[in-house]
């Protein structure tokens, strides 16, 4: 399968379902509240997010692909009350809700950067890889995720020497949990302890400290330390860090908007933290404690990049990639077209390669479908480390390679729409065909009946 001999981090991206659209359900995510019941084209969607794992795959990197989610979720409009046959429950909903049905119809878990928060195995106390569904509590299109999340993962990762799979985090505010996306992990090389770097929005039990005052805080600290807490983390590997809350309030949602790390490089926005300084110190100490050497800090200043501009070409939610073709500790950058369309944005990439720092390599990809939705390309995956032994145990049928490309590219020809608008998701028939192309698509991937329409 793979010819990777060492521990390497794979990327496992989020194949995008054939009901990807436009509903405007995510408030304080500048990109989805604007672009709201804008048609959108699920094809198109997909095929961009395959043309990316493919390149990364051709790069020599371990890419994986994680399974979309069945919607409209028929279970959830039934508990919400909703009776009768399946296009009776769709048609009923879209008379009485049609809000409530654009929101089980997301096609959101694409962004596997949510699906959960993932420890490689060399961090854990008990030497298994551990992952923690998000319950992604805070917006309600998402926290009907996690559940069928955690089953494609127990698909896709399975074996139970190697993995352990947790339940996601109770689904209250108080535990509000983004997965990955507000995680980072740093360290010298992949398959040695590293340090792992939570960041969190507001504080469940604390009234006293700052929030932000407009957009919701989606993580909280005590959420990323039950996650510690369950992984078996020491606590001298674990750095928690509160984000600004002026840019939440500014359209950061996810730390990912304004900061991204790989190895020892932490590329970030001069505004992304409370207390930058103190953040940075605790992560080089982290680092000198488990004899990983020097942090390699790269602060993007405001007056290069604002926060708007940040937000509007998502140049930190960008992969830092330590490609096989680059010297060791050198990294190649990959962002969203929409970088190269703000001038400010790109005229920092071009001094940034140009500059003596580990960032070698720009890679450009077209993501307009999720980038309209507020994703870009850190949102479409997810990071999982593996070592020689838990690569050879990753369900082989959701690696990318040569012969998966074409057959899911295929995939998506036969059973995908190329339009999609929001008073489409009232037609029954949208439901028959989401259905029978996950069916295939299951049997594609060697996943077993991970759908509740299947069991
Ligand atoms: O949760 N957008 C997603 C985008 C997630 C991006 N992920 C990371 N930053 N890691 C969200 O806000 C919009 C769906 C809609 O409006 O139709 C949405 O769910």
């Amino acid at each position: 399968m793979s010819t990777h001999t060492q521990a390497l981090e794979a990327n496992f991206d989020g194949l995008v379902g054939p009901t990807h659209n436009y509903g405007g359900l995510s408030y304080g995510n500048v990109a989805s509240s604007s672009n709201s019941a804008r048609p959108s084209n699920p094809k198109q969607a997909a095929q961009q997010g395959l043309q990316k794992m493919k390149s990364l795959h051709d790069l020599g990197m371990f890419q994986g692909v994680l399974a979309p989610q069945s919607r409209p979720d028929l279970h959830t409009l039934r508990r919400l009350g909703f009776t009768g046959n399946d296009s009776q429950v769709i048609q009923r909903a879209a008379k009485q809700d049609a809000a409530l049905l654009a929101s089980c119809y997301s096609a959101s878990s694409m962004w596997t950067a949510n699906a959960a928060t993932v420890s490689p195995s060399a961090d854990c106390s008990d030497g298994r890889l551990h992952f923690t569904p998000a319950n992604l509590v805070n917006r309600f299109h998402r926290s009907i995720e996690h559940e069928t999340t955690g089953r494609i993962l127990q698909a896709t990762f399975a074996n139970e020497d190697r993995f352990g799979h947790h339940q996601a985090l109770p689904s209250s505010d108080h535990f509000g949990d983004e997965g990955a996306a507000n995680h980072t992990r740093f360290c010298h090389d992949y398959g040695t302890a590293g340090v792992e770097f939570f960041v969190y929005g507001q504080h469940a039990f604390n009234g006293t400290a700052p929030k932000p005052a407009k957009y919701p805080a989606r993580q909280s600290l005590e959420a990323s330390q039950a996650i510690a807490r369950l992984h078996g983390l020491k606590d001298e590997q674990v750095v928690y860090a509160q984000q600004n809350p002026d840019v939440i309030d500014a359209g950061v949602f996810h730390n990912d908007v304004i900061a991204v790390g790989n190895g020892k490089v932490s590329f970030y926005h001069e505004l992304a933290f409370l207390n930058t300084s103190e953040v940075n110190d605790n992560l080089q100490q982290a680092m000198s404690n488990i004899g990983n050497g020097d942090m390699q800090f790269i602060e993007v200043p405001a007056d290069q990049v604002s926060v708007q501009d940040a937000v509007k070409s998502y140049l930190f939610n960008s992969q830092l990639l330590s490609l096989p073709h680059l010297s060791e500790g050198k990294m190649g950058i990959v962002v969203p077209q929409e970088c190269r369309e703000n001038a400010n944005v790109s005229a920092y990439l071009d001094q940034l390669i140009a500059s003596d720092n580990a960032i070698e390599e720009i890679l450009v990809f077209d993501l307009k479908q999720s980038m309209s939705n507020g994703g870009g390309p850190a949102c479409l995956r997810l990071r999982v480390v593996l070592n020689q032994a838990e690569q050879a145990a990753v369900n082989p049928a959701c690696v990318m390679n040569d012969a998966l490309f074409p057959r899911l590219m295929g995939w998506t020809e036969k059973h995908y729409r190329d339009t999609l608008s929001e008073a489409d998701l009232a037609d029954p028939q949208l439901l028959i065909e989401s259905h029978s192309a996950l069916d295939e698509l299951t049997q594609i991937l060697c996943l077993g009946s991970v759908y509740d329409f299947q069991r």
